[in-house]
């Protein structure tokens, strides 16, 4: 179907994280898709580099997800969240908790990454109150990191001008970041900076351990332009927290199920938090919908301070929390993960996808090449003073030339659906090249 923009009034919709008074001088619309591709207002096919917003690695428009939405869509499309169940919801959570590494199995379901992080957080302060030690309540994230928009993941967020605006949030403390000018172009995991995990230490002096009641990081950081962990880190990190009785939450709604190259990061990086988040790729972003998943012993700790067992355990929720329709939605997009293998596609291809993205090293303006998995960024050096502005451009370039590519900060960013064959990541590939020569 093509729409023509000139009948759209663009006045009343306030766009989400976009420059909206320069996207009404430059309109750029997506009104369809087919695979591993958008069709835009004039019919144009466009690769899709970023699977929707790392959402959609299955490909877009998947017949198995769209018709399993629609027959629950006339069979039950509402039901209660509180109080009363369905089963779809109970199957999702047995289904997710097969997927995850030993020890994880208590699924609790939200509607967004975002929501997702501030359940866990709750689920982390009240854990420790539960348990007596009501003064566990600091949060830790780290520099870079992105926890989605909510209040709890804007404290524990590390990326200022997501912060900037809002005034004070929790009580939280911030790990460094670790990137770091020496791992520059490393391919994968890079080799310095595991001891960064020691600032945890720090922390612990500083604040003491019975003050803080998680350290909640991304397996590697997205948003921020992928950057992985250096190798140790996240076991060292583990390792810290044992040792002071910290939760360690994985935020995993970009690394999760299959992105790396494994069923989550958890699995690729063989470190198991106590605490996971799961979202977009769950239902591969055809409905929203996220999930929190904890150690039985987190969940039973809850269930046994709950009081008479017809009293809630742990007040929170959302309207729609396993939603019927998004339950649909995620079991038929895990049966495709299953069927099609698709953390052993990613870990198949992910060599080819990284020769790709660091064969753009010693193109005009690139100053660092990132990769782990089907995931990867460059950072490109900046106009004096305007650090985003030459990654939008390159990003116009490449839309123009028929490639979607996330730019943010001083990155772009790379995150091909899981089912991308090589010819089309080399297309990809070739085009941000072509873009950065002609800038
Ligand atoms: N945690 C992490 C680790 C994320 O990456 C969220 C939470 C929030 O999810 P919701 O569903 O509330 O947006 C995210 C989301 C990008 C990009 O281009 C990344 C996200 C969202 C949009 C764009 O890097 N991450
Ligand atoms: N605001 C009001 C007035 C509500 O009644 C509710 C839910 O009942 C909410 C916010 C929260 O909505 P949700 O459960 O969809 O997060």
């Amino acid at each position: 179907m093509t729409v023509s923009v000139d009948d759209l009034n663009l006045d009343n919709y306030w766009m989400p994280f976009t420059g909206n008074r320069e996207f009404r001088h430059n309109p750029r619309f997506i009104t369809g898709a087919e695979g591993v591709r958008f069709i835009d207002a004039q019919g144009r096919k466009v690769l899709d580099g970023l699977s929707g917003l790392w959402c959609c690695g299955a490909g877009h428009n998947r017949p198995e997800i769209a018709e399993a939405v629609a027959e629950q869509a006339r069979s039950l499309d509402y039901a209660p969240a509180f109080q009363f169940g369905h089963p779809q919801a109970f199957l999702l959570a047995s289904r997710l908790s097969a997927m995850m590494p030993e020890g994880l199995n208590r699924v609790f379901f939200t509607n967004s990454g975002s929501e997702t992080v501030d359940t866990a957080l709750k689920i982390a302060r009240a854990y420790w109150r539960q348990r007596g030690q009501p003064g566990k309540s600091r949060l830790i994230g780290r520099a870079k990191g992105y926890h989605g928009v909510n209040f709890g993941g804007i404290s524990v967020g590390g990326i200022a001008p997501n912060r900037k605006l809002f005034g004070s949030t929790l009580e939280s403390d911030h790990l460094a970041h670790t990137l770091l000018s020496e791992n520059r172009f490393s391919r994968g995991q890079p080799e310095h900076g595991a001891e960064l995990a020691d600032e945890l230490e720090e922390l612990v002096a500083l604040h003491d351990a019975s003050n803080i009641a998680a350290v909640i990081v991304e397996p590697f950081a997205g948003s921020a332009g992928v950057i992985p962990p250096p190798k140790g880190y996240l076991q060292r990190l583990r390792a810290i927290c044992d040792r002071h009785d910290i939760l360690l939450i994985f935020d995993e709604v970009i690394t999760g199920l299959g992105r790396c190259g494994a069923p989550t990061g958890a699995h690729h990086f063989g470190v198991v938090p106590d605490i996971a988040n799961f979202a977009k790729q769950l239902t591969n972003g055809v409905i929203p919908m996220g999930a929190v998943v904890v150690r039985q012993e987190i969940y039973d700790t809850f269930m046994a301070q709950g009081g008479p067992d017809y009293m809630v355990e742990f007040p929170h929720g959302y309207t729609y929390s396993g939603h019927p329709m998004a339950c649909a939605a995620a079991l038929a997009a895990l049966k495709i993960f299953d069927d099609e293998k698709l953390d052993e596609q990613v870990a198949a291809k992910a060599g080819f996808f990284e020769d790709c993205i660091h064969g753009l090293a010693n193109h005009p303006y690139v100053q660092d090449v990132r990769n782990l998995g089907f995931a990867g960024a460059l950072t490109l050096e900046a106009y004096p003073g305007e650090p985003a502005r030459r990654p939008y451009e390159i990003a116009m370039a490449c839309w123009e030339r028929g490639l979607y590519v996330r730019y943010s900060g001083d990155t772009l960013q790379f995150g091909p659906a899981f089912v991308m064959d090589t010819a089309d990541i080399a297309e990809i590939f070739n085009i941000v090249g072509d873009a950065l020569k002609s800038a």
